[in-house]
C-alpha cells in the first residue's frame, strides 16, 4: 500500500468516525487526521519504514495507529477499520471532497438519494440536484441545493476543497514543526504567527517566526523537515514548505535585535497593519517587518527586539494579538485605554459537562464518570463544576420516568460531592427547547435542578423570527440560565440557524441570562463578532467546554481565546465569579 492509499484510507476512517459520532470519537478523528497528514507529507514510503521496524519513529502517529498500520501491512486490511467503515456507502468518500460537502452531509445525501455507485456519485448527484431532489430532503432546502450544484461544478473543474483548518488542528501541526525547529542549535526561539497567534477559529496557512544568529542555518534546517511534500520557496530570510493536502507553512527569520518588528508584522492582521502604517506615516514613520524608519530624520532603520518596544515607540500600548483586527484597538492603544482581557486563569468553573451517568438522554451521553471529572476540575483549580447531561429522551420516557432518572443522577452527584473537597458541584441539565418553545422537561422535574442550560438541537431551518421566538420562550423559564452554543454553527459543516440577536441580547440583559461561549473546536459559538456585540450591550457570557470526556475539559483555552477576540474582560464572564457569587446568580 502506498502512502497515498494509506492517507486516503485514514481520511475515510476519520470521516466515518465523524459520521458516527463526532463528539464521542473526537480524539480518534483528530488522531487519524493528524496521521493522514503525517503520512501524506512523509518523503519515505511508510511500508519501507515498517519493513525496517521503525514505525515508532514516525512523528504524529501514536501506538494504536502504529498497530493498525502493522496489521494493514501484514494482512492487507484492518478488521477495526472494516467495522468503523461498515454501513457507510463508498460514494461518501468521493462526495466528501467536494467543497462545502463534509462527511456528514455526504452521508445524508448518499443515503437519502441512494447514491450507491462511487464511480458515478458526482454525476448522479448533479442529476438529482437538477431534478430538485436535494431540496426535498429535510434540513436541505432550495438554497443549499443551489450551493451544492455550484460546488459540484467547481469540483468537476478541478477546484479542490480549500477548507480552512480548525484552530486546534492547525495548532497541533504548528507545535510539531516548532519542536522540530527547536532541535537546531541555530534557532533561539520559534513562535507561531498570523491567524494562529490571533486565535482565529479557522486557519488558512501556518506562519512561524524564528529568531537566530544564523539565518542560513535556520532556513536550511527548516527546509530539511523530513515530513514535507516539497519546498515551495527558499530565500535568505523566508521559506515555505508544503505538507500534504496543500497545508503551507511559511517561515520568517530575524536576528534577535529585530525580532519584535518581525513578530508584529507577521502576526497581522493585514487590516491591523494597514491601519497602523497609516497612523505611523502621519508621524513621518515608515513601518516594516525589519523595524521603523524615521523619514523626517536620516531614514535610518531602528530595530526592536520585542513587540512591546515596537508599539511603545509609536507611543501606544502593546496590543494583545487576539485584538489585532482593526476594530478600534489601535485608537484605544494610543489612548492607553485597552480593556484588560479575560484570561484562562480567571475561569473558576465549567458548567457544560456531559458525564457518562446513564440518564438515557435525547442526544449523546458523555464517556467519563462524574467522580473523575470532578477530580479533574480540582486539578484545573476550579471552584465549581456543573453537570449538564442532555435531558432524558422524551420520546422514550414518561414524565415520571424522567423525574426519577434526574433524581437518581442527583443522588449520585451528592454521593460523589461528599468525597470531593474544594469543588462544589451544580446539578444542571442541557435541555432541548422544543419547536413549540417549551422545554423538554416539565416544571416538577426542573425543580430538581440548580439551573438549566437550554439549547436548540432540531428544526434548524426555522426562519429567524420563529427561531428567535422559540429561543426566547425557552429562556423565559426561571430555571433556564444559559443558552448553549447560541447560533448552532459547525465550522466547515453548517452555518447554524438565524436569530435576531438584538432581541436576544436585550432579553438576556434584562433577565440575567447568560449566552454561552462554547469551546468545542468546531463550534466556537458564540462566534467572536457576536461576542463583541454582546460585550458592548452588557450581556453576560459564560465560557464552557461541552466536554463529553475528561480530557476535553482542557478545551477551555479556545473558548477563552474567542472571548478575548470579542474583547471580553473578566467582569463580562459569569464563570469567573467566586463560588459564593456564582451560586447567587444561578439561583437568582
Ligand atoms: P490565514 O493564513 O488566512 O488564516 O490568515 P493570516 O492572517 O495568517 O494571513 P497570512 O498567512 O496571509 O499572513 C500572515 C500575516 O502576515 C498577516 O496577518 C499580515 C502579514 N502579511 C502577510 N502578507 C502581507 C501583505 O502582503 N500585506 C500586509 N499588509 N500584511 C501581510
Ligand atoms: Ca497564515
Ligand atoms: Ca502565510
Ligand atoms: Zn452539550
Amino acid at each position: 500500500m502506498s502512502n497515498q492509499e494509506i492517507t486516503r484510507l485514514f481520511r475515510q476512517v476519520a470521516a466515518a468516525y465523524s459520521i458516527k459520532d463526532s463528539k464521542k470519537f473526537y480524539f480518534q478523528i483528530l488522531a487519524y487526521q493528524k496521521a493522514s497528514e503525517a503520512i501524506a507529507s512523509s518523503t519515505t514510503e511508510i511500508k519501507d519504514i515498517y519493513r525496517e521496524g521503525k514505525l515508532q519513529t514516525l512523528p504524529g502517529i501514536g501506538a494504536t495507529i502504529q498497530s493498525r498500520l502493522e496489521e494493514l501491512f501484514k494482512k492487507g486490511s484492518v478488521s477495526h477499520f472494516n467495522a468503523v467503515l461498515r454501513g457507510i456507502p463508498k460514494s461518501v468518500f468521493v462526495l466528501m471532497y467536494v467543497p462545502s460537502i463534509g462527511p456528514k452531509k455526504a452521508y445524508k445525501l448518499a443515503k437519502k438519494l441512494s447514491l450507491n455507485n462511487p464511480e458515478t456519485a458526482i454525476e448522479d448527484l448533479i442529476i438529482k440536484a437538477k431534478n430538485h431532489q436535494i431540496a426535498k430532503i429535510p434540513t436541505f432546502g432550495e438554497k443549499s441545493e443551489q450551493d451544492i450544484l455550484r460546488a459540484l461544478f467547481e469540483y468537476k473543474e478541478g477546484k479542490g476543497k480549500t477548507t480552512r483548518m480548525i484552530l486546534p488542528f492547525a495548532t497541533e501541526i504548528a507545535e510539531k514543526i516548532i519542536s522540530y525547529l527547536k532541535q537546531s542549535p541555530a534557532i533561539i526561539e520559534a513562535i507561531p504567527l498570523g491567524s494562529i497567534r490571533r486565535m482565529m477559529p479557522t486557519i488558512g496557512d501556518i506562519d512561524i517566526a524564528v529568531t537566530t544568529s544564523s539565518p542560513k542555518e535556520a532556513i536550511a534546517h527548516f527546509v530539511a523537515y523530513p515530513y514535507k511534500e516539497r519546498v515551495v520557496e527558499q530565500g535568505s530570510e523566508t521559506a515555505s514548505i508544503l505538507t500534504s493536502g496543500g497545508r503551507q507553512i511559511d517561515l520568517m527569520v530575524a536576528f534577535p535585535a529585530g525580532f519584535g518588528a518581525l513578530l508584529q508584522h507577521f502576526t497581522g492582521s493585514k487590516d491591523h497593519n494597514v491601519r497602523l502604517r497609516e497612523y505611523a506615516l502621519k508621524q513621518g514613520l515608515s513601518l516594516s517587518e525589519r523595524g521603523i524608519k524615521d523619514l523626517k530624520k536620516n531614514g535610518k532603520l531602528m530595530k526592536y527586539a520585542t513587540e512591546e518596544k515596537f508599539y511603545n515607540f509609536l507611543e501606544m500600548s502593546w496590543i494583545p494579538p487576539e485584538m489585532r483586527e482593526n476594530k478600534g484597538e489601535i485608537e484605544l492603544a494610543i489612548q492607553h485605554k485597552l480593556p484588560k482581557l479575560v484570561e484562562l486563569s480567571d475561569i473558576k468553573g465549567d458548567l457544560h459537562i456531559h458525564s457518562n451517568f446513564p440518564i438515557e438522554p435525547s442526544h449523546d451521553l458523555g464517556q467519563t464518570d462524574i467522580k473523575e471529572m470532578a477530580e479533574y476540575a480540582k486539578k484545573l483549580k476550579y471552584e465549581y463544576l456543573g453537570f449538564s447531561e442532555h435531558n432524558p429522551s422524551i420520546s422514550m420516557h414518561s414524565k415520571d420516568e424522567i423525574y426519577s432518572l434526574i433524581a437518581r443522577r442527583n443522588e449520585y452527584i451528592e454521593h460523589i460531592s461528599s468525597s470531593i473537597k474544594n469543588v462544589q458541584i451544580f446539578k444542571l441539565l442541557e435541555i432541548d427547547i422544543l419547536s413549540s418553545g417549551k422545554l423538554a422537561v416539565d416544571d416538577k422535574s426542573l425543580e430538581l435542578l440548580d439551573g438549566a442550560i437550554v439549547s436548540i438541537h432540531s428544526s434548524f431551518s426555522t426562519n429567524k423570527q420563529e427561531m428567535t421566538k422559540r429561543v426566547l420562550a425557552g429562556l423565559s423559564h426561571p430555571k433556564a440560565k444559559i443558552l448553549a452554543h447560541p447560533t448552532g454553527r459547525m465550522l466547515n459543516e453548517r452555518p447554524g440557524y438565524e436569530l435576531d440577536f438584538d432581541q436576544i441580547f436585550d432579553f438576556c440583559k434584562k433577565n440575567n441570562k447568560a449566552l454561552e461561549i462554547n469551546s468545542w473546536p468546531n463550534r466556537l459559538d458564540l462566534p467572536d463578532p457576536l461576542i463583541m456585540e454582546a460585550v458592548k450591550n452588557g450581556v453576560k457570557l459564560i465560557i464552557d467546554t461541552d466536554s463529553h470526556e475528561v480530557r476535553q475539559m482542557n478545551l477551555m483555552k479556545y473558548g477563552v481565546a474567542m472571548a478575548r477576540r470579542g474583547w471580553a474582560t473578566k467582569s463580562d464572564i459569569i464563570n469567573t465569579l467566586e463560588f459564593e457569587d456564582f451560586i447567587k446568580w444561578i439561583k437568582m
